[in-house]
C-alpha cells in the first residue's frame, strides 16, 4: 500500500464529512449518518447495488437503526467513492471492494466521525413522536410531525420516523401498553398530513394512472395512501380510493378510470384472502387483460404462502414503500406512457 493511496482515503473521508449536496443530505450529514437513499444520491450507486455489494463483498458496512434501516457514515461514503474510482480505472467491483477493504484495514482516518453523532437522528424523532402519540398530545405530535417533514423531507420522514412510530404504537397496542385511542389518534394525525401532501400533486390526463385502495374489509389505509403519494411525487397520476374498498367499488372505478395499474393492500391476515380474491376477479375481466395488477402489505410479507394464488396474475410490490413506488413507476413506464415530470 502506498502513502498516496492512504492520503487519498483520508482526503475522501474528510470530504465526505463535509457533504453539502442538498438539503436532505445536509441535514442528515450534519447529524453524522446517512440513510441508503441519500448515499445512493451522493455516490450515484443504486440502492440495490449498495445492498448487493454489502452482501457479496462486505462493503459498505452500514450500522442499523432499531428499525433495522441502514445508516452510513462518512467513512462508508469515502470508501464507496474510492471503489468507484477503481472501477472507473477498469477494476471489477468485487476486486475494487476487496482492495479498498484491505487498504483501509490498518488505516485510522485523521478525522473520525464523532461517536456522539453515530446515534441516528431518526431514533430521537421517532421516540419523540411516539411519546406524543401515547400521551394523546396533539400540540407536541403536530409540532414533531412538522419538524420531521421539514428536517428530513416527506419521503425520509415517512420511512424513517412517522411510519415506524405508528408501527411502534401498533406493537404497544398488541402488548396492551397502548390504548386503541392512541392508535386512532396517531393514524388520524398522520392521515390528515398525508391528505394535505397528496393535494394538487396529480398530473395531466395523458399520463398513465395507478388506482390504489386498501382492500375489502381492511381499514388500514395509511400504507397504500403513502404509496399513492410517493407515486405522485415521482410524477405519476394516482387515484386513491380509501379504506376497506369493496370489490364492486374497485371494479367500478377500474371501468371508469381505465388505470394502467391497480394496486391493493391488506394489513391483516384476515383480509389478505379478500385482496387475493379481488385481484383474481379483476384479472378474469377480459377487457382489463392488459391492466397491471399489484399488491402488498403486512400479511403478504409475513406469510409468503399467501402470495402463491397470485403468481402470474399480480405483482407483489414488496415491503419497502419507496422501493414499491419505484417498482410501480417502472411498471407504468413500460406501458409506453410518456415520462412523468417530477415534482
Ligand atoms: C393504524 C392502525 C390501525 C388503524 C388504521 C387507521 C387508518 N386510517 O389506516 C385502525 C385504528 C383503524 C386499526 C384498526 C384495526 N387494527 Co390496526 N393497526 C394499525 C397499525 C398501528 C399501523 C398500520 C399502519 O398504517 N402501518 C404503517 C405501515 C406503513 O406499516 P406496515 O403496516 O408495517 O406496512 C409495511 C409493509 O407491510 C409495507 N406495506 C404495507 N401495506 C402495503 C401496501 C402495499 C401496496 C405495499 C407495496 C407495501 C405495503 O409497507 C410498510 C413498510 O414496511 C398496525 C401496526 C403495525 N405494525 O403496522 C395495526 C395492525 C395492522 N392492526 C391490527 C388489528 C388487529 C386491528 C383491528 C382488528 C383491531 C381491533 N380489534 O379493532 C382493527 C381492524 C379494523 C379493520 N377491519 O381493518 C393488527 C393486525 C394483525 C393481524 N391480524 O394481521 C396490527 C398489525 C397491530 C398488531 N400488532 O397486532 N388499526
Amino acid at each position: 500500500m502506498t502513502d498516496t493511496r492512504l492520503s487519498g482515503i483520508a482526503e475522501l473521508v474528510m470530504e465526505s464529512n463535509d457533504l453539502h449536496a442538498g438539503t436532505e443530505s445536509e441535514v442528515c450529514g450534519s447529524l453524522g449518518m446517512y440513510p441508503i437513499r441519500v448515499v445512493a444520491k451522493q455516490t450515484g450507486i443504486g440502492v440495490h447495488t449498495l445492498r448487493a455489494w454489502e452482501r457479496r463483498y462486505g462493503l459498505p458496512r452500514p450500522s442499523r437503526t432499531a428499525g433495522t434501516h441502514r445508516l452510513y457514515g462518512a467513512n462508508d461514503i469515502a470508501m464507496l467513492r474510492r471503489v468507484l474510482n477503481l472501477i472507473n480505472d477498469g477494476m471489477p467491483p468485487g476486486r475494487a471492494c476487496a482492495f479498498v477493504l484491505d487498504e483501509t484495514a490498518n488505516f485510522q482516518p485523521r478525522r473520525e466521525v464523532d461517536p456522539a453523532l453515530m446515534r441516528s437522528p431518526s431514533d430521537d424523532l421517532r421516540g419523540g413522536l411516539y411519546g406524543a402519540f401515547m400521551n394523546l398530545d396533539e400540540e407536541v405530535a403536530s409540532r414533531s410531525l412538522s419538524e420531521c417533514f421539514s428536517l428530513l423531507g416527506t419521503e425520509l420522514a415517512l420511512s424513517e420516523v412517522v411510519l415506524p412510530a405508528l408501527a411502534d404504537i401498533g406493537t404497544a397496542w398488541a402488548q396492551s401498553r397502548a390504548s386503541v385511542a392512541a392508535e386512532h389518534f396517531a393514524s388520524g394525525l398522520i392521515r390528515s398530513r398525508l391528505l394535505g401532501a397528496c393535494e394538487g400533486g396529480s398530473r395531466g390526463t395523458d399520463q398513465p394512472v395507478a388506482l390504489l385502495a386498501a382492500g375489502p374489509g381492511d381499514q388500514h389505509e395509511i400504507p397504500v395512501m403513502v404509496l399513492a403519494l410517493l407515486l405522485r411525487r415521482r410524477g405519476w397520476r394516482s387515484i386513491f380510493l380509501g379504506s376497506s374498498t369493496p370489490y364492486e367499488a374497485i371494479s367500478d372505478a377500474t371501468a371508469r378510470t381505465r388505470p394502467q395499474l391497480v394496486c391493493l393492500s391488506a394489513s391483516m391476515a384476515d383480509t389478505a384472502p379478500r385482496v387475493v380474491d379481488a385481484l383474481l376477479r379483476l384479472r378474469r375481466i377480459p377487457e382489463h387483460n392488459s391492466m397491471l395488477l399489484a399488491y402488498g402489505g403486512l400479511p403478504f410479507r409475513n406469510n409468503p404462502e399467501s402470495r402463491r394464488p397470485l403468481e402470474g396474475a399480480a405483482i407483489y410490490l414488496g415491503d419497502d414503500l419507496s422501493a414499491a413506488a419505484d417498482r410501480a413507476g417502472t411498471l407504468l413506464q413500460r406501458t409506453n406512457a410518456p415520462r412523468p415530470t417530477l415534482i
